[in-house]
């Protein structure tokens, strides 16, 4: 577990101006620091995932959950990469189940080609959280979908 105070201090690092808030521009870079490139628009979703107060930046309190998910991603990967620095296409199944998001195989496939840059099935710790961001994301989506249609309809299902 992650100090607390280490992590305070890297937010009001990344937040120089101090807001309170960091933007997606301002992870990015402070990201990019730690070897990790990410897409703007994948930065754009990191924040969505955890923007409570949907502002639309990033304040400590989300800070910590998006922290939370990013280490979880990132043991699950250490577990998995055995060394090579990056994982293959069967570790990146065996980590997702892992994380408990299952995907049927051409969705998986599909998903990995196109967040895998090298197309050479050597997907690196940037490029496997881009996909752990993008199931999460995608079944965030799915749910607040189907919440919203059993509100409309007033349906609650029973399981
Ligand atoms: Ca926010």
């Amino acid at each position: 577990m992650e100090n607390a105070v280490v992590l305070r201090e890297w937010f009001d690092r990344v937040d120089a101006a101090g807001t309170g808030n960091i933007t997606s521009p301002q992870l990015q870079s402070a990201l990019a620091v730690g070897n990790l490139d990410f897409p703007l628009s994948v930065v754009q979703q990191m924040i969505r995932m955890y923007d409570f107060d949907r502002n639309g930046t990033m304040s400590f309190e989300e800070f910590l959950a998006l922290n939370k998910f990013l280490q979880k991603v990132q043991t699950v990967f250490s577990s998995l990469e055995r060394g090579r620095g990056f994982l293959s296409l069967e570790d990146v199944y065996e980590a997702l189940i892992k994380l408990s998001f299952s995907l049927d195989s051409p969705a998986f496939y599909t998903v990995c080609e196109s967040f895998d840059k090298s197309k050479k099935g050597m997907v690196r710790l940037d490029e496997f959280i881009s996909i752990c961001i993008f199931v999460q994301s995608a079944r965030n989506v799915f749910r607040d979908l189907s919440l919203s249609k059993y509100h409309v309809l007033n349906f609650t299902p029973n399981y």
